[in-house]
């Protein structure tokens, strides 16, 4: 018996015995797993070991065929798995009898890995391991030439839910889809950290743009080969990121100034990662600002900035300062008008700041600002945020009327995280309503009731 990961909620199983039976589990429904059976292996895997690859599909390496849990009849085939057919395919025979106590682990390279075994009662143990080259790495056309890759030269190191990452790669025009295949951590016949993902990309240039889903329990946190998957079904080598909610790939360049004083104090050195070099300097000019876009809302617990500390004079600058946080572009670059401004949170810096200033905001956001009330000059070394992962949106129910003929109810969101209601559809015969943003609807009484 042996299992893996195909899909973020689809296990495949492989029972392993004489019947070769395999079998796909579906465990995207709350406390009912579905399964359902897909093709026979060729040979039983008793004791062997299953690997998602990154194309979604997987492997079973070695094991016996004799019946026994952990050691017998070696059985040398190693079969793969086709998500699009359900069907299996013999590949090359392991050099060695992989049993128990054998690994098998797919490699950053696009390689598997499989090594070990003990066999019971005799000296026969395997202390050595192998590499299996899987097809996608080879031209199609038979030469047995390994393919040309699509090549990743920079990449996130982090990345949070619902972020957009983005990858460069010369070969961008060639990328079709990537995935996500966590990291293994494999023993006794399963990798108990196996998670694999697909993920949306869209393509700019050189730039990948590779969409990791919103949803946690989609993509576990972790940290994450992500490969780039070239027309020809072939994989780059992988880059590992870390899906982390708290983590923070905002890239530098969306911060802006009112204005730069210096080649050597650009607005991007207040989001570059370095707290201890004045970071930014604006001209002394009426109300000058430093702000930051994150590129889309994110819950903001607090903002840390790392201010200016050679002199009291400078330290001083930020003094009664204004940080602004909003889900909305700034309609102003004026105090005054951007205090008043709908679903803008506005929180003054004391009159005397030392040589960190932390502002709780404890909200949604995606652009902060950091505003001084007069002429002067804004410096500043660094703006830290802390984030946390996004609540979804709740949804209340009320009743707010009913006749014989019909109920009309108001569906509106009742949790702290941002978002409108755009549309509702109830289950049950003849239940299809919807509304407009957080507006009542009707629903004609009677039509699906339960009798
Ligand atoms: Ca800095």
């Amino acid at each position: 018996m042996t299992a893996t990961m195909v899909g973020p909620y689809t296990m495949l199983g492989i029972t392993g015995g004489t019947s070769k039976e395999t079998y796909l589990l579906d465990v995207s429904k709350d406390g009912r797993p579905v399964p359902r059976t897909t093709g026979a292996t060729k040979d039983p895997h008793i004791t062997g070991t299953a690997v998602t690859l990154p194309d979604g599909s997987a492997l079973v390496i070695g094991g016996n065929s004799s019946g026994s849990e952990t050691y017998g009849t070696p059985v040398y085939g190693t079969e793969r798995w086709s998500p699009e057919t359900g069907q299996w395919t013999s590949m090359a025979n392991t050099p060695r009898q992989r049993q128990y106590h054998s690994v098998a682990a797919l490699l950053p390279d696009g390689r598997v890995w499989s090594a070990g075994t003990s066999i019971n009662g005799s000296n026969a143990n395997e202390y050595n391991g192998a590499y299996f080259t899987p097809p996608y790495l080879y031209k199609q056309d038979g030469s047995g030439e390994l393919a040309p890759r699509p090549q990743i030269t920079n990449a996130p190191k982090t990345a949070s839910w619902g972020e957009r990452m983005t990858f460069t790669s010369p070969q961008a025009a060639s990328i079709r889809k990537a995935t996500l295949v966590r990291l293994s951590a494999t023993t006794h016949q399963y990798d108990f950290s196996g998670a694999f993902v697909p993920a949306e990309v869209s393509v700019n240039g050189d730039q990948v743009g590779v969409d990791v889903p919103s949803n946690g329990n989609t993509v576990p946190a972790g940290s994450y080969m992500v490969f780039l998957i070239d027309s020809a079904g072939v994989p780059s080598k992988a880059a590992v990121v870390r899906i982390d909610p708290a983590a923070d790939s905002t890239p530098r360049s969306t911060a802006t100034a009112s204005s730069q004083n210096g080649s050597q104090y650009p607005a991007w050195k207040g989001y570059d990662g370095d707290t201890s070099t004045l970071g930014v300097v604006t001209k002394s000019q009426a109300e000058p600002w430093w702000q930051i876009d994150f590129g889309r809302s994110r819950q903001v617990g607090s903002i840390t900035i790392h201010n200016r500390t050679d002199t009291t004079t400078n330290r001083q600058r930020l003094r009664s300062a204004w940080v602004f946080a909003s889900d909305d572009p700034f309609t102003s670059t004026s105090v005054s008008a951007t205090r008043s401004q709908p679903g803008v949170t506005a929180k003054q810096l004391p009159s005397t700041v030392g040589s960190t200033v932390n502002v709780s905001l404890g909200r949604s956001a995606r652009y902060v600002r950091i505003q001084i009330p007069r002429t002067d000059s804004l410096n500043l070394k660094e703006v830290v945020p802390t984030f946390s992962a996004t609540p979804a949106p709740q949804l209340g129910l009320t009743k707010t009327s009913q006749t014989d003929s019909q109920v009309v109810v108001k569906v509106a969101n009742t949790g702290t995280a941002s978002g409108t209601i755009q549309s509702v559809t109830l289950p049950g015969a003849g239940w299809a309503q919807t509304a407009g943003p957080n507006a009542p609807f009707t629903v004609a009484a009677g039509r699906g009731r339960r009798r």
